[in-house]
């Protein structure tokens, strides 16, 4: 826990909402102009090769590098009819790793994970200047539905595209890590809408116990029962009540890792929203994806300021060396996580 002296970034009242209700929002942490950098980076060292690739197959009329990245991602979609959610993303998936894995490392990318405010809020939060980057994070660009729908029989289902089911964090990964504090830190990179597929929490249920997650076709969830058992739609009762979270580019939502949360189906006409999911906690304590912690690293340390990790390549040449090691190996779901596929109350 944070001395309020020592803040650089949160509020005291910001603390108490975030120590209180499970999640806080923190606005204009990143500037539009180094997410235009970012943004800028996809297109060009992903979203171009990619298209370049299925121009040779004959999967496009045309690369549409005279579109923004936004729309570009949209019409390479729907015109090849698949949506390319690895490609854009800068974890491993948890089965069928193989050394040809996509997996998008970029400078600019790199140097997001150690963005000073956004580490200040980390910092501010959880009392610490020994910060690491926790390796479970992903990149989303969520197309809208019109699209998915349509692209659904070659591209399947994927959180990385589609909404994500109700879950906690703590959920996703190993028991270890049930004592680590680890603060999910969600960056829009665009402006996301009620309806472009924001996310959504249930207040205070961080205090609640850490409930059964069932494999379904859309990720690892919280049944709808359960759901129901706890939330309701109006403020009538002492069940809690489920929140909304429009948010501008550059906001950031912190979330403890037993926040229930999810996020909504984007049922624009043309937009996408586009986000990354980062998480961090104090050095030394477990990550809950042991198999991935070679690609975790220090962001920040007062005690030993040569532990943090500023040269990109040297994280790129982790993530490369893991996928390689990865790819040699027939990867069972309970490296990832801690429920049994047939668990009752989840048929
Ligand atoms: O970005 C989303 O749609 C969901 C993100 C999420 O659930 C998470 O970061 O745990």
């Amino acid at each position: 826990m944070s001395s309020l002296a020592s803040l650089r970034v949160l509020s005291p009242a910001d603390l108490n909402q975030f120590h209180s209700e499970g999640y806080l929002v923190v606005e204009n942490v990143v500037d539009r102009a180094t997410i235009q950098e970012l943004l800028q980076e996809m297109n060009d060292e992903v979203l171009t090769p990619l298209a370049q690739q299925l121009l040779n197959k004959g999967k496009l009329h045309s690369l549409y590098s005279d579109i923004k990245f936004e729309d570009r991602i949209q019409r390479v979609s729907a015109e090849s009819s698949c949506s390319y959610p690895q490609a854009f993303d800068f974890s491993l998936p948890q089965s069928g790793i193989t050394r040809q894995t996509p997996l998008y490392l970029g400078d600019k990318l790199f140097q997001m994970f150690s963005h000073s405010k956004i580490v200040d809020c980390i910092s501010d939060i959880l009392g610490t200047e020994e910060i690491s980057s926790n390796p479970v994070q992903h990149m989303r660009i969520k197309l809208p539905a019109k699209i998915t729908e349509e692209i659904a029989k070659n591209s399947g289902f994927s959180g990385m595209v589609n909404p994500v089911p109700w879950h906690q964090d703590s959920g996703v990964i190993l028991p270890e890590s049930d004592n680590s504090h680890i603060i999910t830190c969600w960056l829009a990179l665009s402006d996301v809408t009620l309806d472009s597929g924001c996310m959504q929490v249930i207040p205070k249920s961080h205090n609640q116990q850490l409930f059964q997650h069932c494999h379904t076709k859309e990720g690892l969830a919280i049944n709808d029962k359960t759901i129901h058992s706890i939330t309701t739609k109006a403020e009538e009762s002492e069940k809690l009540v489920m929140k909304q979270l429009p948010m501008t580019a550059g906001s950031i939502l912190l979330m403890t890792c037993r926040t229930i949360h999810s996020s909504a189906e984007n049922t624009t006409a043309n937009k996408i929203r586009v986000s990354m999911d980062l998480r961090y906690q104090k050095t030394g304590t477990a990550s809950g994806r042991p198999l991935f912690d070679s690609a975790g690293f220090v962001v920040r340390s007062a005690a030993n300021p040569s532990s943090v990790l500023t040269e990109a390549t040297e994280w790129r040449a982790r993530w490369l060396k893991l996928r390689e090691s990865l790819a040699e190996q027939n990867l069972a779901s309970n490296h990832f996580n801690r429920w049994d596929i047939n668990a009752p109350g989840c048929a």
